[in-house]
């Protein structure tokens, strides 16, 4: 069993409905149960700006899936959203990010532990803190 969070992002198509009804979906994904949501946070776009503000959130799961499994079910919920990637920090209906799985330190082809860029961010350090004061980053 690992201790994952998970940083959600919208900024299109009604975003506080998209970022809600994800939480939710997290809770039913295989093996996976949701301990932890923080509240919502309405972040200005960070990297290109030129977009509508952002709702952000992250979340605590508790799952038996393996990390990259994880993030294929975390990619199947963008993509039931209705997500279509065009350039890079684009606006988008959902972002569902793997900040942290475990104590797991990785770099592989498709996935980077801790999220590279959660470091900088304070739409996910923000609400991350919310949830999980006394974490430590590895
Ligand atoms: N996500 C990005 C780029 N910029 N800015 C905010 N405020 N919130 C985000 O979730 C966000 C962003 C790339 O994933
Ligand atoms: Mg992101
Ligand atoms: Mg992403």
């Amino acid at each position: 069993m690992t201790v994952a969070f998970v940083g959600l992002g919208s900024n299109l198509d009604n975003p506080v409905r998209q970022v809600e009804s994800a939480l939710g979906e997290l809770d039913t994904l295989p093996q996976t149960r949701l301990l932890k949501r923080s509240s919502l946070y309405r972040t200005a776009p960070v990297g290109y700006a030129d977009q509508p503000d952002f709702i952000n959130a992250v979340a605590q799961l508790e799952t038996e899936l393996a990390a990259e499994r994880l993030l294929e079910e975390l990619q199947a919920i963008e993509s039931r959203h209705g997500r279509v990637r065009t350039f890079p920090n684009a606006p988008r209906t959902l972002d569902l990010d793997l900040l942290l799985f475990g104590e797991v330190v990785l770099r592989s082809e498709r996935l980077t532990l801790p999220h590279p860029r959660m470091h900088e961010r304070s739409f996910v350090l923000d609400p991350l803190r919310e949830i999980a004061p006394d974490l430590k980053i590895p």
